[in-house]
């Protein structure tokens, strides 16, 4: 094996002209000619001088070439670095600086805000727009079709998913050749995934859940995919018929089954729903299992382990639980002061360890060590217990974090933010429950004595910093904030008291 991701995901079906990607105008694109398409981004990023083991941030639309440029770089042993599509300039720096990116592959639209931060930080810019066009994609489309593929071993770096910090900063999970391979084989298997599978895709492919789960697992098993740019309900109403399977965070179920046009009959041929990213409620597991017959599969990740746990395929798809650990995987619950391990039962910090935990946090060595136990144990910051049956019940969170339609949003990088404001001496950000989102963004603010901050100025300041979904979606002036003994603020009793705020009582 010369390569591990690329033989085992790509390679194998180079000579395929089975169907790999439906697109959204009803075009289909064999596996051949995507693979040729990849293999000509191949060769324009060494084109670009881009060497074996450098980082390439890419931060385009969901297209085939926008997946053809992550086969290209598992091909040409280069570092895939996917960035949100929401990220400001702001933020992008920060990822840019951060992870030393030799080539940044942006929209054409963000190329003259990016272009002096590039210069700067010593990185080149390429375009590719979500039509296709731009400059990288110019390269490639002269480029050859054939490419010597790049010797990696699986200990050697495929991707870099920043997921940020709970003080603030994001962190680069470092994720290898190994951690993506055998995490896509252990999914395709347990979930049956097969060449006669066609997957319903509107997830993004920044992120795990779009990129990791959903394409990896297609590639893994052969099957195809329906690639949608985003979730759009009438397409997904539209394309269901020709899918066999789908997979989705809460926010895409939620949505089906608020549209009475999402029927039985709809769903009827499917053979499987997965969700994840962000918790199902049970409620919404038996809505969907009374309007379908299909009891959705619900499954537990994370962007530095990739898929933990998983409802099994064939047996009981316990609502309100995100199923048993993954073949390979090795799961414990233990007591967050001391580590020690907890009996099934009780509530305490899920850990995991297995080939599918990352390597570490770029260039963060102190803290991969918080999260990262010698013994290979990585501490996940969710709070669960297992049950006698030993499906692990997600209970919370051990560490500041909003999930909202299956985004990471951390409360820290807000608060900053706030904090800074003119008026402002210190602020408090929390989610809440919200319809659509599960949580939202709610910001606690308390003014400087005798001052009275315009909260819309404040808004519009801080949220030109801030992706949109990241941007608090309310602004509320308090006297003080809670406190405990220790002087930290109790989060939990700003959840509690502002449960109700967007949600209908
Ligand atoms: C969009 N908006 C959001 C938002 N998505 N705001 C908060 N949270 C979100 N998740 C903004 C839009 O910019 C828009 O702003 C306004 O909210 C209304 O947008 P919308 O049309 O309702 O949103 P939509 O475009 O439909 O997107 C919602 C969504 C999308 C749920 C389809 O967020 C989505 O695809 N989420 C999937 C995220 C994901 O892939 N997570 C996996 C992480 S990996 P305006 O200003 O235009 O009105 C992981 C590991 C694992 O967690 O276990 O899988
Ligand atoms: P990310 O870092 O973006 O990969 O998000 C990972 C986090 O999403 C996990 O630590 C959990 O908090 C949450 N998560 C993922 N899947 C589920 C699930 N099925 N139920 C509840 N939370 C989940």
């Amino acid at each position: 094996m010369n390569n591990l991701l690329y033989d085992t995901l790509f390679d194998r079906h180079a000579d395929s002209k089975a169907t790999f990607l439906h697109l959204q105008d009803g075009s289909q694109v064999s596996y051949r000619d995507f693979l040729k398409t990849a293999t000509r981004f191949a060769n324009a990023l060494v084109e670009q001088g881009v060497k074996p083991g450098d980082r390439v941030a890419v931060q385009v639309a969901k297209s085939l070439e926008a997946l053809a440029l992550y086969a290209a770089c598992a091909r040409a042993g280069i570092v895939f670095l996917p960035l949100n599509t929401a990220y400001t300039v702001e933020e992008l720096s920060y990822f840019i600086e951060n992870s030393g990116a030799a080539l940044v592959v942006c929209d054409e639209r963000m190329k003259d805000a990016l272009a002096a931060v590039c210069a700067n930080l010593g990185a080149k810019l390429a375009t590719l727009n979500a039509d296709g066009t731009g400059s990288l994609a110019e390269l490639a489309q002269t480029a050859s079709t054939s490419f010597r593929t790049v010797q990696r071993s699986g200990d050697d770096l495929a991707a870099f998913l920043y997921t940020s910090g709970t003080t603030g900063r994001s962190k680069g999970a470092m994720l290898t050749q190994e951690n993506l391979v055998s995490n896509a084989r252990t999914l395709a298997n347990s979930w049956r995934f097969t060449d006669k599978d066609v997957l319903l895709h509107a997830l993004p492919i920044f992120h795990t859940h779009g990129l990791f789960v959903a394409s990896n697992v297609t590639l893994m098993a052969g099957s195809s995919m329906i690639f949608l740019p985003k979730f759009d309900l009438d397409e997904m109403l539209g394309r269901m018929p020709e899918a066999t399977t789908m997979m989705g965070v809460p926010t895409f179920y939620t949505r089906l089954l608020d549209d009475d046009r999402f029927t039985r009959d709809l769903a009827n041929h499917m053979r499987l729903f997965v969700s994840g990213s962000a918790p199902l409620l049970a409620e919404t597991h038996r809505d969907f299992e009374a309007r379908t017959g299909h009891r959705i599969l619900e499954r537990y990740g994370m962007t530095e382990t990739n898929m933990n746990t998983s409802n099994p395929y064939d047996g009981e798809r316990k609502a309100g639980t995100v199923g048993q650990p993954l073949p390979g995987v090795e799961l414990k619950i233990t007591d967050p002061e001391t580590g020690d391990t907890l009996a099934d039962g009780e509530i305490g910090q899920i850990e995991v360890r297995g080939p599918n935990v990352f390597k570490g946090y770029w260039q963060m060595p102190e803290k991969t060590a918080e999260e990262l136990r010698a013994d290979g144990f990585f501490i996940t910051g969710d709070l669960g217990r297992i049950d006698a049956d030993g499906y692990v019940q997600i209970v919370g969170r051990n560490k500041d974090l909003i999930i909202s339609g299956g985004y990471n949003i951390y409360p820290k990088e807000i608060e900053l933010l706030l904090d800074d404001q003119p008026g402002v001496l210190e602020s408090a950000v929390v989610g809440v429950p919200h319809p659509d989102f599960g949580e939202t963004v709610l910001g606690l603010i308390v003014p400087e004595k005798d001052t009275q901050p315009n909260l819309d100025e404040i808004a519009r300041s801080v949220n030109q910093s801030l992706a949109r979904f990241k941007q608090p979606r309310k602004l509320i002036l308090v006297d003080e904030l809670p406190r405990n003994t220790m002087g930290k603020v109790q989060k939990n009793i700003l959840r509690d008291a502002y449960q109700d705020l967007f949600v209908p009582a």
